[in-house]
C-alpha cells in the first residue's frame, strides 16, 4: 500500500495517543526509516503489522484500530491537499458513495501501483444503499464501516452501518447504509 496509508496510521496515534506511543508501534514492527513517502508503495504486511502493533500498544481490538483508521482517512486526506478530490467525488453521501470507484480510478492515474477495492452500489431506498467491496486485500471489512462513518460525518448525516454479508461466508462484504 502507498506510504500515505501508513502515514494516516502515524498521525493517528500520534494525534490521539501521543508520540512515545508511535514510536513504540515504529519499534515492535522493526520500521527503521525516520518517515513514510506518500508516493512510494510499500508491502502491505507492513500496513497489517502496524495495525496489530497499534492494537497490542493501544489495547484495543484489531478491528477497533482498522475502524478508526478508516474515520480518520477521511479527515487525513481531505486535509493533506486532496480536498478538491474528494469534493470532485460527491457533494452528498449518496453521489459519493456511487462515485468510489471513478474516485478510485482517478487516483490510479497518478498512483500507478495502486491496487484499489471495486464498489458495486445499489439504491435500495430513499436514504439507504447497498454496497458491495471488494478487495484484493483480505480482513479490512472494519476499515469500511469507519471509511463509511467518516463520509457519514462528512456529509453531516447520521449514518447506520450494517455489515450484511461477510466475505468469510459469502465470498463478498455487503454493507448496508442509511440515514
Ligand atoms: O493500494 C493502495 O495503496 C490503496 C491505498 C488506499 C488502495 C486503496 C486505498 C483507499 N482505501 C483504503 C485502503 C483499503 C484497501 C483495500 O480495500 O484494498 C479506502 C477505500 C474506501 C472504501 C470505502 C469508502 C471509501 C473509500 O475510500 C475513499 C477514499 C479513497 C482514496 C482516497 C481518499 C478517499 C485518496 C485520496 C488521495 C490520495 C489517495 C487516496 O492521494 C493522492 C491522490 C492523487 C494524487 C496524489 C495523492
Amino acid at each position: 500500500m502507498y506510504g500515505m496509508v501508513n502515514k494516516a496510521i502515524q498521525d493517528l496515534v500520534t494525534n490521539n495517543f501521543g508520540e512515545d506511543k508511535w514510536i513504540a508501534m515504529k519499534e515492535k514492527v522493526g520500521f527503521e526509516d525516520d518517515f513514510f513517502i506518500s508516493m512510494q508503495s510499500y508491502p502491505d504486511q507492513l500496513t497489517y503489522d502496524l495495525v496489530g502493533a497499534a492494537s497490542e500498544i493501544l489495547e484495543i481490538s484489531a478491528g477497533d484500530v482498522l475502524e478508526a483508521f478508516g474515520e480518520y482517512w477521511i479527515l487525513y486526506t481531505a486535509d493533506e491537499g486532496y480536498g478538491q478530490l474528494l469534493n470532485l467525488s460527491g457533494s452528498d453521501l449518496k453521489e459519493f458513495l456511487g462515485n468510489l470507484n471513478m474516485l478510485h480510478d482517478r487516483i490510479t492515474n497518478i498512483m500507478p501501483d495502486l491496487e484499489p477495492p471495486k464498489f458495486t452500489v445499489k439504491e435500495i431506498g430513499e436514504n439507504k444503499v447497498e454496497l458491495i467491496y471488494e478487495s484484493d486485500r483480505e480482513g479490512l471489512a472494519s476499515m469500511v464501516v469507519g471509511l463509511l462513518r467518516g463520509l457519514g460525518k462528512r456529509f453531516n448525516k447520521n449514518c447506520a452501518i450494517e455489515h450484511k454479508n461477510l466475505r468469510s461466508e459469502f465470498g463478498k462484504d455487503t454493507f448496508i447504509v442509511s440515514w
